[in-house]
């Protein structure tokens, strides 16, 4: 299997998240990428190869124009202010307050953020254009005929929606590759999401269409971020009923209940029959990972791989969360490994 990895994915380095009341590292570090990318070095899975650089418009098919000119003048407009802090939202349009984007930095922070860990930061912009290009690096080589695709983006990207970004995101990398699927031939494409917290973004950005299945397998809400969305009862709207299944399960969930719910979603896809699967691939599933609460082990992420692979679905692998520890490269390879066996 090929992978698809770019440098850029460095510029992203922020200094500070908001965690537990204290400013800290960031979990999501450069570190993480070279991580997985060593691993997949080491394991001889295929070629790794840089992304092309692609326009603004599959970014546009997904996100709003404002949305995306926020993005991209975020950090400039906050340094210009003389804060001596990362670019950091602090305030927002609360219940029963004006839900629209004021002049000042601060407001757009705000307006656009769905929670404060993430900061914004010089080469954020930067990062975030070069990880969508190894999305649609990707998407177009399963366009072209490959059967599975590793595309190793750096920032994340599940937790963005058209219009907002956080929980570590700025641009929904699985979504803009989908899109892009659809554009250039598919039908139908289904998005399974096995990252530890929910999909909000994908999610919300195809809730009210069929031409997309979401799958998200997560911590409940009611215990884990993104706490407002990934309710079991959230089967999308209008055309798109029936089109979203959410599987949220409890602090603890160990593998053998894990695969229960990644079972009942293949099934779904099975049934929905899509041409191409895009796979929002986080390893924060895993028992040690900082700061998330399921117990999956090394040997399990084989078991997952071969599981998605038994569909035999052309896929596309878009990295997600999984945080800075020594198994994050060897789970997320014995997802692909076990793929292809
Ligand atoms: O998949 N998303 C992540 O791994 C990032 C979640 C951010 C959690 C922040 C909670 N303080
Ligand atoms: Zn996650």
């Amino acid at each position: 299997m090929k992978t698809i990895f770019s440098e850029q994915h460095r510029l992203r380095d922020a200094k500070t998240e908001l965690y537990g009341g204290e400013l800290v590292k960031p979990f999501e570090r450069p570190s993480r990428a070279d991580m997985v990318i060593e691993a997949v070095r080491a394991s001889e899975l295929g070629p790794v190869a840089a992304p092309e650089t692609f326009s603004l418009d599959p970014v546009l098919r997904i996100h709003d124009a404002d949305f995306v000119t926020f993005l991209e003048n975020a950090w400039v407009e906050w340094h210009q202010t003389g804060y001596a802090g990362e670019a950091m939202a602090s305030v927002w349009p609360a219940r029963r307050m004006q839900c629209r984007a004021p002049r000042f930095i601060e407001g757009k922070l705000g307006y656009y953020a769905i929670a404060a860990e993430t900061s914004i930061t010089e080469g954020t912009w930067e990062a975030a254009l070069a990880s969508k290009d190894v999305a649609l690096t990707g998407a177009k080589a399963l366009a072209d005929g490959e059967q599975g695709v590793f595309s190793l983006c750096r920032p994340p990207g599940h937790h963005a929606a058209r219009d907002m970004f956080g929980g570590y995101c700025f641009l929904n990398n699985a979504a803009i590759a989908a899109q892009y699927l659809l554009d250039n031939g598919a039908e139908r494409v289904a998005i399974l999401d096995i990252d530890f917290h929910h999909g909000n973004g994908t999610q919300d950005i195809f809730y009210e269409r069929n031409d997309v299945l979401f799958c998200s397998l997560h911590g409940d809400p009611e215990d884990a971020f993104p706490h407002f969305l990934g309710y079991a009862d959230e089967m999308g709207l209008g055309a798109g009923m029936g089109y979203n299944r959410n599987y949220p399960m409890p602090p603890g969930t160990p593998f053998s209940e894990w695969r229960k719910a990644l079972d009942n979603a293949l099934s779904h896809i099975g049934e929905f029959s899509p041409q191409h699967l895009v796979v929002s691939l986080g390893v924060d599933t895993f028992e040690h990972d900082p700061i998330s609460f399921f117990k999956l082990t090394t040997p399990d992420y084989l078991t997952t791989g071969e599981r998605i692979g038994a569909l035999a679905i052309p896929t596309l692998f878009v990295m997600e969360g999984g945080y800075d520890i020594g198994e994050v490269g060897m789970n997320t390879v014995n997802v692909l490994k076990g793929f292809e066996a």
